[in-house]
């Protein structure tokens, strides 16, 4: 399965960062931690729900100061991709947690796009810039604003963080903007959120692809729109079960996803504190749901096609 080309659409960059890394950023960056060791750092990723875990991603992030710790974040998650076989990466990053600590865009993109083009004949990488939604729709405009500069290397926007009480409607404002500055346009919606936030993030926001979407199943008449609009839907299996949408792995309803016809692609969401990459995200739900090979053959053809890559690179890929 790792030699069968795939993109990876749903991918947070600080989420990628591996509690030894916290700890070499710490000490380089003199910074000083409230925990002794990695394995009581570690004990702490029992998370309940999104928000348990969404306290200690953010408090981690304290570590990333300079441009060289986002060249160097980025660059250990870039050269994992290759032996997963994920050949292209559309990969989220917050700038909003990171301005907040006074660390500057500047700092945060030119850092990461250092990474991606030093590794870019391994994998190709673009960045979709995150707005937090438990954050004002000013701070939102503000950050896009801050951003502009910088919109070369920006393939578009994302909506994250705690979701519920939050609808994407809150940043019909920004996303009309973005749209109007050429930038694709994606949102978390679904995740924990009522299937009414999928649709307002297809039909306020504008959005061409979907983060998660599970809870859209609730909802038949959504679940046919989705089918029929085939809009692809980016699934974190690992992700959903830590963060206690489901109980277990067995309990996930990826398989009735594809059996409903929807356009599902199988992503890693934060690989460093849900329990693996895209690579252990397939092997779950082969081992766990059955998912046949023929399946996993569709689903790593759906994350091309779902990808903002051009048409002819897709067929390259494919
Ligand atoms: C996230 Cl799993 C998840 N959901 C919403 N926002 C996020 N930011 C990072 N991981
Ligand atoms: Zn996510």
């Amino acid at each position: 399965m790792a030699a069968i080309p795939k993109a990876e659409l749903h991918v947070h960059i600080e989420g990628t960062l591996e509690p030894a890394m916290v700890f070499d950023l710490a000490e380089r960056n003199h910074i000083d931690l409230p925990y002794d060791s990695v394995a009581e750092l570690e004990a702490k990723y029992r998370f309940t729900d999104l928000q348990s875990f969404l306290d200690i991603y953010y408090e981690n992030m304290a570590v990333l100061r300079t441009r060289q710790d986002f060249h160097d974040l980025a660059a250990a998650y870039l050269r994992t991709c290759p032996e997963q076989g994920v050949r292209h990466a559309e990969i989220f990053f917050d700038p909003q947690a990171h301005l907040k600590r006074g660390v500057s865009i500047d700092t945060v993109i030119t850092g990461l796009c250092d990474a991606i083009d030093e590794y870019r004949d391994q994998v190709s990488a673009s960045l979709i810039l995150c707005f937090l939604r438990d954050d004002t729709a000013e701070s939102a405009m503000a950050t896009l604003l801050a951003a502009e500069p910088y919109l070369d290397r920006i393939i578009g926007v994302g909506l994250d963080s705690a979701e519920v009480g939050h609808p994407p409607s809150k940043f019909a404002e920004v996303f009309q903007r973005a749209r109007e500055k050429g930038l694709k346009v994606v949102a978390h919606a679904g995740e924990e959120g009522p299937p009414e936030y999928v649709r307002e993030a297809l039909d306020v926001l504008g959005a061409q692809r979907i983060d998660h979407g599970i809870r859209a199943l609730d909802d038949p008449k959504l679940v046919a729109r989705l089918r029929r609009e085939q809009i692809p839907l980016t699934v974190c299996p690992l992700s959903n079960v830590r963060l206690g949408v489901f109980g277990d792995i067995r309990e996930h309803t990826l398989p009735r996803m594809l059996d409903e016809g929807l356009l599902v692609t199988v992503n890693s969401d934060d690989p460093a504190y849900f329990g693996g990459n895209v690579e252990a995200n397939v092997a779950a739900i082969r081992e766990h749901l059955g998912v046949t090979e023929k399946q996993l053959r569709a689903l790593a053809e759906n994350s091309v096609r779902a990808s903002f890559l051009d048409e002819q690179t897709k067929e390259r890929l494919l």
